[in-house]
């Protein structure tokens, strides 16, 4: 989080395959105030949302721009870097019903490390409203727990745990502090 005029900013990266629904997540958590820019060179989307975020000394707002991936085949190999840059927490997303979504989750992680240092991670398994699901809470708890980080069974067409997939994720930005 950088900090200018008493403003908090902040910059939060989705992450997860194809179809796992990050886009769904964001249009379900940002709603009225989606901001349609495409970047068309970055291949990614940017939304602007304030959040108000519940932290110790009271409540906090900080203006948070959330980025979307338009096109994950060989974008991480591509536009990792600018997509990346300066961010400060990351929601890592995958389909409940589809185990590989879950399994490929660690390869993004390492990826994404590489740029952005230790930053707070919240893992979501979405599509929590189907049946017949792939991956238990207990799945997804491990893994989460293994970066030290927050999870939550959501559902972008419900939803279900959106909003505290993204608050949490927030609370726990306002108070990391960088590792040298
Ligand atoms: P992506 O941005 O990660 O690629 P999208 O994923 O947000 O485009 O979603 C991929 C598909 O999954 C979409 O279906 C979308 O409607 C669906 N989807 C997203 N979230 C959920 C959810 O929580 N529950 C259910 N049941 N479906 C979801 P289509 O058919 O448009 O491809
Ligand atoms: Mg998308």
């Amino acid at each position: 989080m950088s900090e200018s005029e008493d403003v908090l900013k902040a910059k939060i990266c989705l992450i997860g395959d194809s179809c796992v629904g990050k886009t769904s997540l964001i249009r379900r958590y940002v709603h009225n105030e989606f901001d349609d820019r495409y970047v068309s060179t970055l291949g990614a989307k940017i939304c602007k949302k304030e959040m108000t975020v519940d932290s110790e000394g009271g409540d906090v707002k900080v203006n948070t721009t959330i980025w979307d991936i338009m096109g994950e085949k060989g974008f991480r190999e591509l536009l990792m870097d600018s997509y990346f840059d300066g961010a400060g927490g990351i929601l890592a997303v995958c389909d409940l019903t589809r185990e590989e979504t879950f399994e490929g989750l660690k390869d993004w992680i390492t990826a994404v490390r590489l740029i952005t240092g230790d930053v707070p991670i919240a893992f979501v398994g979405n599509k929590e409203d189907l049946e017949d699901l792939a991956c238990t809470e207990v799945d997804l708890s491990t893994l989460a727990g293994s970066y030290d980080s927050s999870h939550f069974l959501a559902s972008a067409k419900t939803g279900n745990n959106v909003n505290r997939a993204f608050l949490d994720l927030a609370k726990r930005m306002l108070g990391h502090k960088p590792k040298n």
